[in-house]
């Protein structure tokens, strides 16, 4: 099955804002704010419904900046994983039972407990490159291979 997930991140100069993952899937790791969605709800709408559950703030302004698929081996799901960046927000940042918070600098992001494809698709992310890729991990922790490539357009 074919699940597709958000992941939103806010860029503020040379500045992010990350959770910490405190349960589920990818718990312990930083990552942007996201999840699944919901029945008729399109990519934007997911993904401003998952920072608000998330953090508590109100985006007008995400963008679709990158699609990855991604697979796990001995798991017959895939996850199709849309990045979005948001510039603005409003509201007060709030730490919930799911995430907590916190801003870093752009060259002090925390790649090393992040998901480990991060590392690639992030530098372009934040260079507002836009991207599309695929990636298989032997298990949660160990990509086997990848291929990601700066396009254009997303489709
Ligand atoms: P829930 O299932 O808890 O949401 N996600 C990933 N994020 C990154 N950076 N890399 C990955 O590589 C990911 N796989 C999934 C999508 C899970 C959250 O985790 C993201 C969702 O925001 C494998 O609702």
């Amino acid at each position: 099955m074919k699940i597709i997930q958000t992941v939103a991140i806010i860029q503020k100069g040379d500045e992010i804002l990350l959770g910490m993952k405190k349960r589920g899937f990818g718990a312990g790791r930083w990552n942007g704010f996201g999840g699944k969605l919901k029945e008729n709800e399109n990519v934007i709408q997911a993904a401003q419904r998952e920072l608000k559950e998330e953090t508590g703030i109100d985006t007008e302004n995400l963008i679709e900046m990158g699609i990855i698929e991604f697979e796990f081996k001995r798991n017959p799901d895939i996850l199709e994983v849309h990045f979005l960046k948001g510039t603005d927000f409003s509201g007060a940042l709030v730490e919930t039972e799911e995430m907590k918070p916190a801003w870093f600098k752009i060259n002090e992001i925390p790649y090393d407990s992040m998901w480990p494809d991060d590392k690639f698709w992030l530098p372009l992310f934040l260079e507002g490159k836009k991207f599309c890729g695929k990636f298989l991990f032997d298990n949660y922790n160990k990509i086997i291979k990848h291929k990601l490539e700066i396009v254009d357009k997303l489709q």
